[in-house]
């Protein structure tokens, strides 16, 4: 029998969905979703298997133009995505003009492998609107296919997987057909503590934030976890730990629901707030953290 695999990467502007696409095709929550921008800040794989394919989807990060070396390193994400792509999907959402980043919009225009153009957000415009944007993106991007789908809704979704699994090439599996992303436990514990902080905190405190889990100990009933957020400055610690940590503990009891739904576990979650300087711009920190690839 054949066997398709290949890498399938999305890419486009922030807050267009990726995450929420990816999510509907591997059918978990392995990417946080908020109506932030610059929610994603990894590339997450996300792998879907059958008996004859193998479809490793790539999340990641909005384009922008960065400005501080976690940006920057938000970008080299975004670069790699490119390299190793053998279909790649560039998601636009209804209204966009163009993407943030020219030199990333000529490589798609310029792409070799096959691009497909995903309109999504479509249950928010009419039959009229719709037209209008399929033909503006028709004469931007000649080389794309193009679907208009809603990731949230779920349409025309099916149908972009089918095209991929068309498009993939013959090869064996790159991953164990059991395995469902590249990131370790702790990665989820993390960005769904950061998801928390993107729904629930204003302005820059959810772009100062990191989170790091220090301690998982996997029990047999119960998953036992320590977390510290990091915040830039003393006044953001304040304002994280809230009066009385009333709205640490928000995030705290947040996180812990949907967690005990992901690991589909107990959780028993100790959550407390450290000041680290300027760490989104310290080469050292961001390596420690996941980022600096280079
Ligand atoms: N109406 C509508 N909203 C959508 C759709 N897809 C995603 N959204 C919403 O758009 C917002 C951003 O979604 P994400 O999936 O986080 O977007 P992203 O492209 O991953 O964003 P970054 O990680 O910040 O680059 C969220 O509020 C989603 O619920 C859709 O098809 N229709
Ligand atoms: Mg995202």
């Amino acid at each position: 029998m054949s066997h398709k695999a290949g890498f399938v990467n999305i890419i486009g502007n922030p807050n267009v969905g990726k995450s929420t696409l990816m999510n509907a095709f591997v059918g978990e929550k392995l990417s946080i979703i908020t109506s932030k921008a610059q929610t994603t800040r990894h590339r997450i794989l996300g792998i879907v298997n059958g008996d004859d394919f193998q479809v490793v989807l790539s999340d990641t990060p909005g384009i922008i133009k960065p400005a501080y070396e976690l940006q920057e390193s938000m970008m080299d994400f975004v670069k790699s995505a490119f390299e190793d792509a053998d279909v790649l999907l560039y998601m636009v959402e209804i209204g966009e003009k163009k993407l943030k980043d020219e030199a990333f919009f000529n490589k798609i225009t310029n792409s070799k492998i096959p691009v497909l153009l995903l309109l999504n957000k479509i249950d928010k415009s009419n039959q009229e609107q719709l037209e209008e944007q399929v033909q503006l993106w028709a004469e931007k991007v000649p080389n794309a296919e193009i679907f208009p789908i809603s990731a949230l809704e779920g349409f025309n979704v099916k149908e972009v997987f089918n095209r991929i699994i068309d498009l993939l090439p013959e090869s064996p599996p790159f991953y164990p057909k059991d395995q469902l992303t590249d990131k370790p436990e702790r990665f989820f514990i993390n960005e769904t503590i950061r998801e928390k902080i993107l729904l629930h905190y204003k302005k820059e405190i959810p772009y100062a934030v990191e989170v790091e889990t220090e301690e998982f100990l996997e029990e047999e009933n119960i998953i036992r976890v320590r977390s510290v957020i990091m915040v830039e400055r003393d006044t953001q610690k304040g304002i994280i730990i809230g009066h009385k940590g009333s709205a640490l503990k928000r995030v705290g009891v947040e996180a812990r629901k949907d967690l005990e739904t992901f690991f589909g576990k107990q959780i028993h979650i100790e959550i407390y707030v450290k000041v680290n300087k300027n760490w989104r711009s310290n080469q050292n920190q961001l390596k420690r953290f996941g980022y600096n690839n280079r």
